[in-house]
């Protein structure tokens, strides 16, 4: 297991999941004894981590912080690890406008990401050249952006990069 993804709690080795567990399996023991069919056992998702979820929001988070590629400010969390295949949704929770976009190349926020209007549609995936959230309306979430690659990408928002507003995505393998 790498690191734990995007905060959740391991909910399976908590004890009385455990021993509802073991009282599933003797049930299943005695059903197959007795023959008893089994209909419609219900069952957990195999695979139970959804996307990883950034609130984007000025207002909110306005404190400026210091991370790895410099500055941030309106992001949270401000640095978000994935594994290559997850992904991630920004959530607008502001009551402006804003956009998730990548620096392209970037390993620090530099001056003038010098972005055009793509940045206001949504496109792309992480770790493969251009991604953008584009404009997310107050209260609106991103479609889930793909993490393809291992490492570290960087992106800001389309209106308000000068005010600091930006964040790390670290994707492991
Ligand atoms: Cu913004």
């Amino acid at each position: 297991m790498g690191p734990m993804k995007g905060g959740r709690p391991i909910m399976n080795t908590c004890p009385e999941s455990r021993s509802r567990r073991n009282a599933w399996a003797l049930a299943l023991a005695v059903m197959c004894i007795t023959g008893t069919s089994l209909v419609a056992a219900p069952r957990a998702r195999a695979d139970s981590s959804g996307p990883v979820i950034v609130s984007l929001s000025l207002s909110k988070y306005g404190t400026v912080q210091t991370i790895d590629a410099g500055k941030s400010a309106g992001v949270r969390p401000e640095v978000v690890r994935l594994h290559v295949g997850d992904s991630v949704v920004f959530v607008n929770d502001d009551t402006d406008h804003h956009t998730a976009t990548a620096l392209v190349g970037s390993t620090s926020f530099i001056d003038d990401p010098r972005w055009t209007d793509d940045a206001l549609h949504a496109t792309g995936a992480i770790g493969s050249g251009f991604w953008s959230t584009g404009d997310l309306a107050p209260g609106q979430r991103s479609a889930p952006l793909v993490a393809k690659k291992a490492g570290t990408f960087l992106y800001g928002c389309f209106f308000d990069y000068g005010a600091g507003m930006r964040g790390e995505i670290v994707v492991s393998p």
